[in-house]
C-alpha cells in the first residue's frame, strides 16, 4: 500500500478521499487554492500545499503546480476526484512519467474512451450493445450520409467524437435537415474541441440514464456493482440518483453488467469506471463511458457494501481485487440528493456564508459533505455543496428516509435546492419509479407555464 497520497481535488470528494485513505492507513496531502485556504478538509489532512489563486485554470488545473506539490511532499500516488484532471490523459501521463501512481486507468485508456468514437469502437468490438449508427466518424461524402441516415431512420443525433456529457449533439428530425446539421456540429466542435470529427446515432426519444458501476484490477479480474439510476436531471446536471435503477429486472442488469466487467478485461482497464447507457423499450444502448470516480458513486456503496474509494486505491497499489463477481450482492435501495447552493426555482448559483447549519441523521442516512456552520461557499466551482443519501430495505423506504432527513437538514445564509428535492420526493411519477431524462425539463417547463398564466 501507499504510504502518501496526493489528493488533487476539493470539496466533498477532497474530503472523501481523505477518509478512504485514513482507514487504509495512508497519510493525505490536499492541494488547494487560496479561495480553500480555510477548508476544514485541509486542515484535517496531513499536509496541504496552497496551488495557486482561486480560478481552477491556475490552481486545480495548474499540472505543474500540482506535479510539484507531490514531489516536495514526497507523495507516490495521486488520486484526481471527478472533475477538474481526473479524465485528462495527458495529466495522467505527466504524473506517471514523473513518477507517480495515477489512481485510475492508464492514460491511453483514459485517452480511448474521451475520444467518443473510438470508445465506442472498443465497446461494440468488446460485445457492449450500442446505439444503432455511423459505426465510426462520419465522412464527408452528403450521399453517403443521407444513406446512413435512411438506413438508422429519422430522428438522428450527430454528436462530436471529442464531446460527450451533453456537449457538441444535435437532433436531426428530416433529411432537409442533415446536411447543414452535420456541417453546424463538425464546425462547433472544431472551436470547442479542436476536432471536427462527428457520428450518427438514432435519436432515442424517451429512454432513461441508466449506468454500470465497473472495478478492475491489474491482473486481469473485472467485476460490476450493478446499476444507477440518473434519469433526473436538468441541462445535463443529475440532481437525484439511485440503486438499483426501479423496474428493470435483475436478470437484465445481470447480463449488460457481465458484458461490461467482459469489456473491462479485454480493453485491459483498470480501476473504478462507468458505462453510461440508454434504456429503451427493455433494451440497453452504451453511448459513454467515464473514467473516473462519479458523485453518485454512495448509491452504489450502500447496496453493495463496497467502499469504491478504497477500491481504486487498493487495485492502483498493485492488490488484486479481494472478491469476485459471485460475492457482489445487492441488499435494499439507496437514493442521493445533490444539495447545491443554487435557487431552487432559477437555478442561479447562490454562494455566500452558511450561518447556519444542522445535518440530517439517523438509520440509513450518509451525508457526504465538507461544508459546516461558518463556511464560506465560494463562487468559483461547482455550486454542489452536499450529497445526501437515504438507504433502506425498499425504495419506499428510502424515500421515506429521504424526505425525513431533507426536513431536518437546515441550511440558512445561502439558497439551497433542498425545496426542489422536497417537491420531487412527493412527485407521483417519482415515486412510481423509471421517469425519462425528459421528465425534470417538462415537469419544471410545465410549472413555468402555470406561473405564467396565473401572474
Ligand atoms: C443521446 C440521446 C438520445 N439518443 N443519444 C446527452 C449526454 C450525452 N452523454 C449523451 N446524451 C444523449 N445522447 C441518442 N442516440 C439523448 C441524450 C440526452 C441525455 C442522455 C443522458 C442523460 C441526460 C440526457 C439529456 C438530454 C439528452
Amino acid at each position: 500500500m501507499f504510504e502518501k497520497i496526493l489528493i488533487a481535488n476539493r470539496g466533498e470528494i477532497a474530503l472523501r478521499v481523505q477518509r478512504a485513505c485514513r482507514e487504509l492507513g495512508v497519510k493525505t496531502v490536499v492541494v488547494h487554492s487560496e479561495a480553500d485556504r480555510d477548508a476544514k478538509y485541509v486542515k484535517l489532512a496531513d499536509e496541504s500545499v496552497c496551488i495557486g489563486p482561486a480560478p481552477s485554470a491556475q490552481s486545480y488545473l495548474n499540472v505543474p503546480a500540482i506535479i510539484s506539490a507531490a514531489e516536495v511532499t514526497d507523495a507516490q500516488a495521486i488520486h484526481p476526484g471527478y472533475g477538474f484532471l481526473s479524465e485528462n490523459a495527458d495529466f495522467a501521463e505527466r504524473v506517471e512519467s514523473s513518477g507517480f501512481v495515477f489512481i485510475g486507468p492508464k492514460a491511453e485508456t483514459i485517452r480511448r474512451m474521451g475520444d467518443k468514437v473510438s470508445a465506442k469502437d472498443a465497446m461494440r468490438a468488446a460485445g457492449v450493445p450500442c446505439v444503432p449508427g455511423s459505426d465510426g466518424a462520419l465522412n464527408d461524402d452528403p450521399a453517403e450520409i443521407s444513406r446512413i441516415a435512411k438506413s438508422i431512420g429519422y430522428p438522428v443525433i450527430i454528436k462530436a467524437s471529442g464531446g460527450g456529457g451533453g456537449r457538441g449533439m444535435r437532433v436531426v428530425h428530416t433529411e432537409a435537415a442533415l446536411l447543414n446539421a452535420v456541417a453546424m456540429t463538425q464546425a462547433e466542435a472544431q472551436s470547442a474541441f479542436g476536432n471536427p470529427v462527428v457520428y450518427m446515432e438514432k435519436y432515442l426519444e424517451n429512454p432513461r440514464h441508466v449506468e454500470i458501476q465497473i472495478l478492475a484490477d491489474q491482473h486481469g479480474n473485472a467485476v460490476h456493482l450493478g446499476e444507477r439510476d440518473c434519469s433526473m436531471q436538468r441541462r445535463h446536471q443529475k440532481i437525484i440518483e439511485e440503486a438499483p435503477a426501479p423496474l428493470i429486472p435483475a436478470r437484465h442488469i445481470v447480463r449488460i453488467g457481465e458484458r461490461c466487467a467482459e469489456a473491462c478485461r479485454k480493453i485491459g482497464y483498470r480501476g473504478a469506471g462507468t458505462f453510461e447507457f440508454l434504456y429503451e423499450k427493455n433494451e440497453f444502448y452504451f453511448i459513454e463511458m467515464n473514467t473516473r470516480i462519479q458523485v453518485e458513486h454512495p448509491v452504489t456503496e450502500l447496496i453493495t457494501g463496497i467502499d469504491i474509494v478504497q477500491a481504486q486505491i487498493r487495485v492502483a497499489a498493485g492488490e488484486k481485487l479481494g472478491f469476485k463477481q459471485r460475492d457482489v450482492s445487492f441488499r435494499g435501495h439507496a437514493i442521493e440528493c445533490r444539495i447545491n447552493a443554487e435557487d431552487p426555482y432559477t437555478f442561479t448559483p447562490f454562494p455566500g456564508k452558511i450561518s447556519v447549519y444542522h445535518p440530517p441523521g439517523g438509520p440509513g442516512v450518509r451525508v457526504d459533505s465538507h461544508i459546516y456552520q461558518g463556511y464560506v461557499v465560494p463562487p468559483y466551482y461547482d455550486s454542489m455543496v452536499a450529497k445526501v443519501i437515504a438507504y433502506g430495505d425498499t425504495r419506499g423506504q428510502a424515500i421515506r428516509r429521504m424526505r425525513i432527513a431533507l426536513s431536518e437538514m437546515g441550511v440558512e445564509g445561502i439558497k439551497t435546492n433542498i425545496p426542489l428535492h422536497q417537491e420531487l420526493l412527493l412527485d407521483a411519477l417519482f415515486v412510481k419509479g423509471g421517469a425519462s431524462i425528459h421528465y425534470l425539463e417538462q415537469k419544471l417547463a410545465a410549472q413555468g407555464e402555470v406561473k405564467k398564466q396565473t401572474t
